[in-house]
């Protein structure tokens, strides 16, 4: 290829090109592309290996069975003559047919949509005087596997619903596995274990008609919500910006629960957990989400796999925020075992322990991402669990869950789950067992097999629970009066927003709402935005077409958390995504010259052309194609260069496209799509020579916000990434909460 046309172009779907014809010489297997590693080569009981990592992958030339048994043919059923029945005796239709017929295995019941990545941890040491996790101690390199989430839809669901997103890193450290099971949102629905079948059978999709899929703007949610109160807190970061990622790349990740940290002299912290993503948080506008959906339901598994496999890492801080391990278990008036409450940056700064870097994608989706089983209680020396009523019920949850979806108690054997310290338990047996036990006695105290295993001390980095004093209590099923609070943080998030955010969070809730059925829940859940904030109730309650009701209950005004807003900053732009709209009358060395530039920055260039293969001469200063009019959509691109008028193509027409629309007019009705939607959607958009004609055609006013037009590409590219630093151009339309 040309070195003008050779961007990196994530999407590759092989360690080598296919040719056209059907390869027929026996080879060993290709090996995985150089983006995507396995997990560790360990034994199911942690010992190194020295395998590689492949060694787990096919081998051989042949086709063989599950026995390794070479195979001449897998087309044909081996039948009583060519028209006759098949026979019993096939073993290889069998085995093959009722492999298959085993493939699926249950969905996790929450978080079962998902992608994984592989990567690295690096601690900084500055929490090895409040902790002893040897893994937190100063430079040392921990390997980590991350499986973000969704939580309401199903395995096969779209990725941009409005929903919470987990954020799960399993530690492989040297003093066994450390699991951090978070969330993009530091507070939860509920504060007792007890209640999550019930907040969960709320959102998931009706019993009765399985409807809808993945998102919560339904009755059943709202009806639980509005009135399990204590819910709203969590509900309002939902109706935020941060319902509606942009990418995983752009989360952040927070722990919720506070957990404590032990050091060598056994003193504890209490701490919170917090992911800061170097990229910024970042979100989709709600059309943009929905459009997503239906255009590419992979939006953000393919952002963080092609990230990974174009070499911008996406990487996060790791942060703890600390506090006194007082006998109250309180912070500034914030009870530190209420899951529904946050500690504001304000009053206690993040301060940063370590920084994680994601580096390679996973080699097979099932085998690790779908099989790797996290677990809260994954707990190394150093860090133990507190009293959080929400916290101790996730610590039965996990255990017991993988038992019916990973099919039996052996699931920490399955290489993704396996420690990469030395593992001497003596649990034994059981289904799909790995590992080939040696030795007589799986018991204590024994002689027959020399004593083993021994009772580690704390000299030798014995897990030590924290010998917390229990009070004197009755015994009983009740919260403590600090957890009644269920609006003031509510109302503090909101007040914490920039007006552009506040306003998104007004549609959200009036969206969701004016999607349930029934009055009555419109009704109550308009009293509880009473009393989280006045305005916002009052403009839900105008869209919804209802009278915004009295607060019932008189809540603190705390101060407001600058910390909490996603805008106003500016951010790295690699791994971003521009779309280069461009035809046979574009400058194609300007073209050029703009792409280049912005693979110079990791931003990926997609040209957009109406048909594809190559503008120009492919061997003479031609531009390759990756998008035509048909299979683009403005969504997928984080801002725009328009590189030429954009004439309608041969072939735009409604039979092949219905956006083509009707014929008529000097744009191709697909390109004045695509403007006009990246202009809606606060997107940044550059034009490059003839590109004014088409902006100006699509009634896009040029000296609007965030519109930037050169001769000079790489100037225009310079503009552009410092517009997409932002994220959005937001001073586009004026916020009516201002
Ligand atoms: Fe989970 N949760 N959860 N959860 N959760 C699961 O475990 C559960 C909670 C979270 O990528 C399940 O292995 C209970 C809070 C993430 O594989 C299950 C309660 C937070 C993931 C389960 C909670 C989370 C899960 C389903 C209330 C944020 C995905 C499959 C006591 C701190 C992990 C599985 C992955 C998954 C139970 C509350 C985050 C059923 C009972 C709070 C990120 O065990």
């Amino acid at each position: 290829m040309p070195e003008e046309a050779s961007t990196n172009i994530p999407g590759v779907p092989a360690s080598e090109p296919a040719g056209l014809e059907e390869p027929t010489t026996p080879r060993e297997p290709l090996p995985p592309k150089p983006d995507q590693r396995g997990p560790e080569a360990v034994s199911p009981t942690g010992s190194p290996t020295g395998a590689p990592e492949t060694a787990r992958a096919q081998s051989g030339q042949y086709l063989t069975t599950a026995q390794g048994l070479r195979l001449r043919d897998t087309d044909h059923s081996l039948k009583a003559g060519s028209r006759g029945p098949i026979l019993l005796q096939d073993h290889h239709l069998r085995e093959k047919i009722t492999h298959f017929d085993h493939e699926r295995i249950p969905e996790r019941v929450v978080h079962a949509r998902g992608a994984g990545a592989h990567g690295v941890f690096r601690s900084y040491g500055t929490a090895a005087n409040i902790t002893r996790a040897g893994f937190l101690a100063k430079d040392v390199e921990t390997p980590v596997f991350v499986r973000f989430s969704t939580v309401l839809g199903s395995r096969g669901s779209a990725d941009t619903v409005r929903d919470t997103r987990g954020f799960s890193t399993k530690f492989y450290t040297d003093e066994g596995t450390y699991d951090l099971v978070g969330n993009n949102i530091p507070v939860f629905f509920i504060q007792d274990g007890i209640k999550f079948p019930d907040v969960v059978h709320a959102a998931k999709p009706h019993p009765d008609r399985e409807i809808p899929q993945a998102q919560s703007a339904h009755d059943t949610f709202w009806d639980f919500v509005s009135l399990h109160t204590e819910a709203q807190a969590h509900t309002m970061w939902n109706m935020s910006d941060r319902g509606i990622p942009r990418s995983y790349r752009t989360m952040e990740g927070f722990g919720v629960h506070t957990f404590r940290f032990v050091n060598t002299e056994g003193r504890t912290t209490l701490v919170k957990f917090h992911w800061k993503p170097k990229q910024g948080v970042h979100s989709l506008v709600w059309e943009e989400a929905q459009i997503i959906n239906g255009m590419d339901p992979d939006f953000h598994r393919r952002d963080l796999a092609d990230a990974i496999e174009a070499g911008a890492y996406p990487e996060w801080e790791l942060g703890v925020q600390t506090f006194p391990d007082t006998e109250d278990q309180m912070f500034e008036g914030i009870d530190l075992l209420d899951p529904t409450k946050f500690v504001p940056e304000e009053l206690a700064p993040v301060q940063p322990i370590g920084v994680m870097t994601l580096n390679a994608n996973p080699t097979n989706y099932f085998a690790e991402t779908e099989q790797v089983a996290f677990h809260p209680g994954h707990l190394v020396p150093g860090i133990d669990v507190t009293n959080d009523p929400l916290l101790q019920v996730r610590l039965f949850s996990y255990l017991d869950t993988q038992i019916s979806r990973l099919g039996g108690p052996n699931f920490g054997q399955i290489p993704i789950n396996r420690p990469q310290a030395p593992v001497n338990d003596m649990l034994r047996d059981g289904m799909h067992q790995q590992a080939v036990h040696a030795g007589v006695a799986p018991y204590r105290p024994n002689s027959l097999d020399g004593g083993c295993p021994f009772l580690a001390g704390e000299d030798v980095g014995a897990f030590i629970d924290v010998p917390e004093e229990v009070a004197a209590a009755i015994k009983e099923r009740r919260n403590p009066a600090s957890f009644d609070d269920h609006y003031s943080q509510a109302g503090l998030f909101f007040r914490s927003l920039s007006p552009v955010e506040q306003d998104h969070v007004i549609q959200a809730y009036t969206f969701e709402l004016g999607k349930c059925y029934e009055k009555s829940i419109r009704e109550r859940q308009l009293a509880a935005l009473a009393n989280i904030d006045a305005g916002l109730c009052a403009a839900v309650a105008k869209g919804l077409g209802l009278p915004a009701p009295e607060a019932t209950v008189q809540v603190s005004s705390s101060e407001a958390s600058p910390a909490l807003s996603q805008i106003g900053k500016t951010w790295p732009v690699a791994g971003r995504v521009v779309g280069i709209l461009a035809d046979e009358s574009s400058d194609l060395a300007a073209v050029n010259t703009a792409r280049q530039a912005l693979d110079a920055q990791g931003i990926v260039p997609l040209v957009i052309a109406p048909a594809g293969g190559f503008i120009g001469q492919e061997d003479d200063g031609g531009v390759p194609v990756q998008r035509t009019y048909l299979t683009a959509r403005s969504t997928e691109f984080d801002a725009v260069i328009v590189a030429s008028a954009a004439a309608p193509a041969p072939v735009a027409a409604p039979g092949l496209d219905a956006k083509a629309g009707a014929p008529g007019g000097q744009v191709d009705p697909r390109a004045t799509l695509l403007l006009t939607e990246a202009f809606r959607h606060a997107k940044a958009i550059a034009t490059l020579g003839e590109g004014s004609a088409a902006l100006t055609a699509a009634g896009i006013p040029q000296d609007a916000p965030g519109i930037v037009a050169s001769d000079d590409a790489e100037a225009l590219v310079t503009e552009l990434s410092g517009l997409l630093a932002a994220h959005r151009v937001w001073d586009r339309f004026p916020a009516q909460t201002a």
